[in-house]
């Protein structure tokens, strides 16, 4: 029992469903880590800081006066939302999620909240959250804000239990709650009507009681969807694996892996570690035929501009669902028994750094009628299943045109399909069994 009934609390589950559901059909979003930390970009008086790039003033220990002078410093021009919207678009993701403010307490919109705004402390005069929920509706987009309620760095009282360096953080938790995280988290809604909030950290200075001042302003929005790190005990919406994909999924709830394309959420110059697309890929196949999201970040630079070899990943991931995306999108998980096959974390990547890398051949996801075999890796002659829980009924190449028909052999569970002898992709191949139910 919460001090506040939240909605998950009071609808039904018809109710939840329809809320849910395009959230549900998505599988693949855009995450964007942008701030002021662009400007230092890793680095803190001409040394690399490790850690995220977002995290530089924790990691640096970096005064808060000596922090907010990056503001001035940002003024990203070249910043175009239809060029991102465009991008997440052609990379086949179906929403967006930006930070608002992250740990930093940086607000990337014109806040009247708090002075330590876009508007009010750079030379940079326009709203890119404003520009960007416009646009992504405009393309079809869903729009999403991250908040960080439970970490303010820059607020008195936000720093309670994140770290503390500087007498200018000192505070009470509460006070900074009250007059910085939910006047800002009321004009975030009311301005945006954000289809997701993301909050983050939850620490134990979000409070039932406090965590339920935000539920009952959350409640305002009965369309909304946000993310079990509020606090307070409230298990909002989704589960929320970051940077990592859990071997069996979440049964029976809906799940979201966030996940970085190098190693930093926000921009850093020296981070050029960046996972492959096929890497990529296979993380989304995986997260699918497990019935999660793949919530997927970019970091933009200080100039306004995502990386190359980010945009370029997600234009090369994109193709493939334009072929393939049948295979991903609105599915439901592997009808399979056996996850057939896992992750290695003991692996190292071409850089000789530790990688999580997916080792294994194959994974699929399903929908009613038919069974969808991600092939990563082309087998020899046939397909071949011992476990098939299915009454497969006939086979083809997804990214066939003439969807060939393939030759099916099936003695109870022991499953076998005849395979050309080359795959059709590069990365992965989609092989759809026809089953009947
Ligand atoms: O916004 C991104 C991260 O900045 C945020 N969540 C994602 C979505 C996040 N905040 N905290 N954490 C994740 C976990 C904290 C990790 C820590 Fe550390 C380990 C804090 C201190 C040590 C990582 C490494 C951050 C600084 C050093």
């Amino acid at each position: 029992p919460h001090p506040v009934a939240a909605i998950q609390d009071t609808e039904t589950p018809a109710q939840r469903d329809a809320r849910m559901a395009w959230w549900r059909e998505a599988r693949f979003g855009m995450f964007i880590h942008w701030g002021i930390y662009a400007v230092p970009a890793g680095f803190w008086q001409g040394k690399p800081v490790d850690d995220a790039g977002e995290w530089i003033m924790n990691a640096g220990k970096i005064p808060v006066a000596d922090y907010k002078k990056f503001a001035p410093q940002f003024n990203p021009t070249q910043f175009d939302a239809h060029t991102w919207v465009s991008l997440a678009k052609a990379a086949g993701m179906k929403y967006i999620v930006i930070t608002s403010k992250h740990h930093d307490g940086f607000a990337m919109y014109p806040s009247k909240a708090n002075p330590f705004n876009i508007a009010d402390a750079t030379p940079f005069k326009r709203d890119p959250l404003r520009e960007l929920a416009d646009e992504a509706r405009r393309q079809g987009l869903k729009f999403g804000l991250y908040y960080s309620q439970a970490q303010d760095w820059t607020a008195p009282g936000g720093a309670a239990m994140g770290g503390h360096w500087d007498k200018a953080q000192d505070g009470d938790f509460a006070h900074y709650l009250h007059t910085k995280a939910i006047p800002q988290l009321k004009e975030i809604l009311a301005t945006y009507h954000p289809d997701v909030l993301w909050f983050d950290t939850p620490t134990a200075a979000m409070t039932p009681q406090l965590s339920s001042e935000i539920v009952s302003l959350l409640n305002q929005y009965p369309q909304l969807i946000w993310n079990n790190r509020l606090g307070g005990g409230y298990p909002g919406d989704t589960e929320t694996p970051e940077q990592h994909i859990p071997p069996q999924g979440f049964s029976g709830k809906d799940w979201e892996t966030c996940m970085t394309i190098n190693d930093t959420w926000g921009y850093k110059s020296n981070d050029t570690h960046f996972k492959s697309t096929k890497v990529l890929l296979q993380n989304l196949v995986d997260i699918a035929s497990k019935g999660g999201n793949y919530l997927l970040n970019v970091g933009p630079d200080a100039h306004g501009v995502i990386p190359a070899p980010e945009a370029e990943r997600l234009q090369q991931i994109g193709h493939w669902l334009d072929v393939n995306g049948e295979s991903i999108y609105g599915t439901s998980p592997t009808p399979f028994a056996d996850a057939h096959g896992s992750f290695s974390s003991s692996e190292k990547d071409q850089d000789g750094k530790p990688r999580w890398i997916p080792v294994w051949d194959w994974r699929a996801t399903s929908k009613p009628g038919k069974v969808y075999v991600h092939l990563f890796q082309w087998p020899s002659k046939s397909f071949h299943v011992d476990d098939a829980d299915i009454q497969a009924t006939g086979a083809y190449l997804l990214a066939d045109p003439h969807h060939t028909p393939l030759k099916v052999t099936q003695h109870g569970k022991q499953l076998d399909v005849q395979l050309p002898a080359k795959p059709l992709d590069s990365i992965d191949t989609v092989l759809v069994i026809q089953t009947k139910s």
